[in-house]
């Protein structure tokens, strides 16, 4: 218990402890945080009230729904993949998705500001990536729910602040990572390998505020770059951010394909989404199981044929290419 605690805390304590329904529970433990002092000795004992009222309010938001398993860790997916921005505490997570997306989760110097995912949608050219904001990774205690979510990602991006010890926090986050089964595809693993979830690591090393800190970086990328990918950024000034998105397209590896009615243009507004390497058959039962049914050729502009030229199921298709299907 830390030393100097309002006695208004130990007013909201008793309160919080004697309250009976959920709803009345999740009110007084709101109001017991708001009388902790904010300073570092205090940290941990908000970070297990903020638990705590994470626990309550998703139990409290399940009950409501009656019947159907509901909790703040879920969420939906949207878009054309899955992005986990996860790191250690003020490593510019909460911020990140402030500047991507239209979301708009607390940012602040106070390191457990976040302790609920918060997903927002980054614009990419012409389509749309989920961007979720994850709470800090802690050795100690992680709500097992997040790296549920963490799992359910197409890439994870690594967030480690350039200005506070970036090889320790990228050691220890990639620790937790592996710790919780989630490693990324290079990776040797010493486990059983059916036990273990695959999802790619970019290593996003932010606060790389102005040319003055690229040294610092070039330290960090000459130890990591051989093993991994990484990306030096400044969310605060705007460095390199286009850069970090077209690298989040390239890391998720996926194409955009281009449907074409016969005798009319493509349409080339909504591409639809694949994974790399897929074929005229995948893009036949994406667009619809019927054209997939019943598909006899197709024609092809893009890379790798000529224009219009007529190709078979198994034709492999690249990004940007534009198909007419014909059943
Ligand atoms: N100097 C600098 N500070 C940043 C940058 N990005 C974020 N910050 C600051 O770092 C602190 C923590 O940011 P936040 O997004 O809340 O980190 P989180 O805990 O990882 O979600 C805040 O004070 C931000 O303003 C950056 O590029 N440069
Ligand atoms: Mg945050």
């Amino acid at each position: 218990m830390p030393a100097n605690l309002p006695p208004e805390y130990f007013s909201a304590e008793r309160l919080f402890k004697e309250a009976k329904s959920i709803e009345e529970k999740v009110q007084c433990l709101e109001d017991l945080i708001s009388t902790i002092p904010k300073h570092k000795g205090t940290d941990k004992l908000r970070a297990d009230y903020r638990r705590k009222l994470a626990k309550l309010k998703s139990t409290s938001q399940a009950a409501k729904k009656t019947g159907k398993h509901s909790s703040n860790f879920h969420i939906e997916k949207e878009g054309a993949g899955r992005v986990a921005v996860v790191g250690m505490p003020n490593t510019g997570k909460s911020s990140l998705i402030c500047k991507l997306t239209h979301a708009a989760p607390e940012v602040s110097d106070s390191p457990y500001t976040t302790w609920l995912p918060c997903p927002g949608m980054m614009n990419y050219e012409n389509i749309q990536i989920q961007l979720i904001d994850t709470p800090p990774l802690n050795k100690d205690y992680f709500e097992p729910e997040i790296f549920d979510l963490i799992k359910s990602s197409n890439l994870i991006l690594v967030l480690v602040d350039l200005q506070a010890d970036p090889i320790d926090q990228f050691q220890t986050s990639i620790e937790i990572l592996n710790g919780n089964r989630i490693y990324s595809p290079h990776q040797q693993n010493f486990e059983d390998e059916r036990k273990v979830f695959r999802v790619p690591f970019v290593i996003v090393v932010n606060k790389n505020d102005d040319t003055k800190l690229d040294e610092d970086f070039a330290v960090l990328d000459e130890f990591l770059h051989e093993e991994w990918e990484l990306i030096s950024i400044s969310i605060r000034n705007g460095r390199k951010l286009e850069e970090l998105a077209e690298l989040i397209f390239k890391q998720l590896k996926i194409i955009r394909v281009y449907s074409k009615p016969p005798h009319k243009e493509a349409e080339n507004s909504q591409p639809f989404v694949l994974n790399e390497g897929a074929t005229i058959d995948e893009f036949a039962m994406k667009v619809h199981k019927d054209f997939y049914d019943k598909l006899k050729t197709a024609r092809v502009w893009g890379k790798g044929v000529y224009d219009g030229q007529l190709v078979g199921r198994d034709h492999k298709i690249y990004d940007g290419d534009i198909v007419e299907l014909h059943i």
